[in-house]
């Protein structure tokens, strides 16, 4: 994007993610490199969630827990594992003072008051894929906190709302395992290289095309989504555009990002709300798809501007290249 910083753009696809950081951190003079720190923790724990994941099949921690989240969801047990994962590495991390997991109801306090950072993530997204061997994702969101420092962290430094973000990202592990994230300065892309232990930049500055020819919903559902949902479904039809739909939130916003299309979870009439949840759904995906020229909306306006009012609300979500998303809003 037009406002990257000259040291970033002179940075070739290749470097490792840690010079990343560090060169990106040298480009504001009183960066104290609390959030660099932050991210290389994200990523140290999107190493470990790799491996266990690759591991599924030979250990005995794929399928049913038999236990639900919050969301009344039946729990997979690398969604558990995923999730004690990453509290670990940001409580060990220290720069977090409290995390908001899609799989805990309240907010967990690491212990570090002295962070000034706060996560919210879903630290294994894609459930219904997790024992199956098919891709999934891991999706982060980070704010500055708003209370004291040295104090406990509260319900205010999570609803700051989508355009309080100082970075977010995620993690997808697919074919390969790629950390993609922004901090509101372009987004870039690092795969991960099993044999360095490394995630190397591979996609420079990714932007999102203005159109593309996939869209991606639960077809399923068709039925019982609303009027202009379906309208946009019927002028894709007729436009010969391909559907694509993995059922893992971050598998599918990756190959839209990449090659142009839109990710739909409208209302239904089953969740007048939609499925997705707000604050580590939606907001840290419409961060990403804006800082790479795309758009999020919720039919009514942009993603980032929705007013949030609890940890675990959810929202409609149309997202991906911009005049798609223009598209299905007036369809
Ligand atoms: P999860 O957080 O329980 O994994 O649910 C989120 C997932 C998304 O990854 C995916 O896009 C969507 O739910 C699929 O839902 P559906 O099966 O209703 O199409
Ligand atoms: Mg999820």
């Amino acid at each position: 994007m037009d406002t990257k910083t000259a040291q970033e753009l002179a940075l070739p696809v290749g470097v490792t993610l840690d010079r990343f950081i560090m060169h990106s951190q040298s480009a504001f003079p009183y960066a104290t490199g609390e959030l660099s720190q932050l991210l290389r923790d994200i990523a140290l724990a999107g190493k470990i969630i790799n491996r266990e994941i690759n591991r599924a099949g030979l250990v005995d921690i794929a399928g049913g827990n038999g236990t639900e989240n919050v969301q009344g969801e039946n729990q997979q047990k690398l969604d558990i594992v995923a999730n004690i994962r990453f509290i670990r590495a940001l409580k060990n991390g220290g720069e977090v003072c409290a995390i908001l997991s899609e799989e805990d109801e309240d907010i967990i306090h690491t212990g570090n008051n002295h962070g000034k950072y706060v996560v919210a993530m879903d630290p294994l997204d894609g459930s219904s894929n997790i024992d199956v061997n098919v891709s999934i994702g891991t999706i982060f969101s980070i704010y500055r906190r708003v209370t004291p420092i040295n104090g406990p962290a509260s319900i205010d430094d999570f609803l700051q709302g989508g355009r309080k973000q100082v970075a977010a990202g995620y993690i997808l592990y697919g074919s390969s395992t790629m950390l993609v994230y922004s901090t509101g300065d372009g987004v870039n892309g690092f795969t991960f290289d099993h044999s360095l232990g490394e995630f190397i930049l591979s996609h420079k500055n990714i932007c999102s095309p203005a159109k593309g020819s996939i869209y991606s919903v639960n077809e399923g559902h068709f039925h019982s989504y609303p009027a202009f949902v379906q309208n946009y479904i019927g002028q894709c039809k007729v436009k010969n555009l391909s559907a694509r739909y993995i059922g893992s939130l971050v598998g599918d916003f990756h190959r839209n990002l990449l090659k142009g299309g839109i990710y739909l979870y409208p209302s239904t009439k089953k969740d007048p709300k939609g499925k997705l949840r707000l604050l580590y759904e939606c907001y840290p995906l419409a961060f990403i798809i804006e800082q790479s020229g795309g758009k999020a909306s919720d039919g009514f306006g942009c993603i980032l501007d929705i007013i949030p009012t609890s940890f675990h609300q959810r929202s409609p979500v149309y997202i991906g290249s911009i005049e798609m998303v223009d598209a299905v809003v007036k369809a």
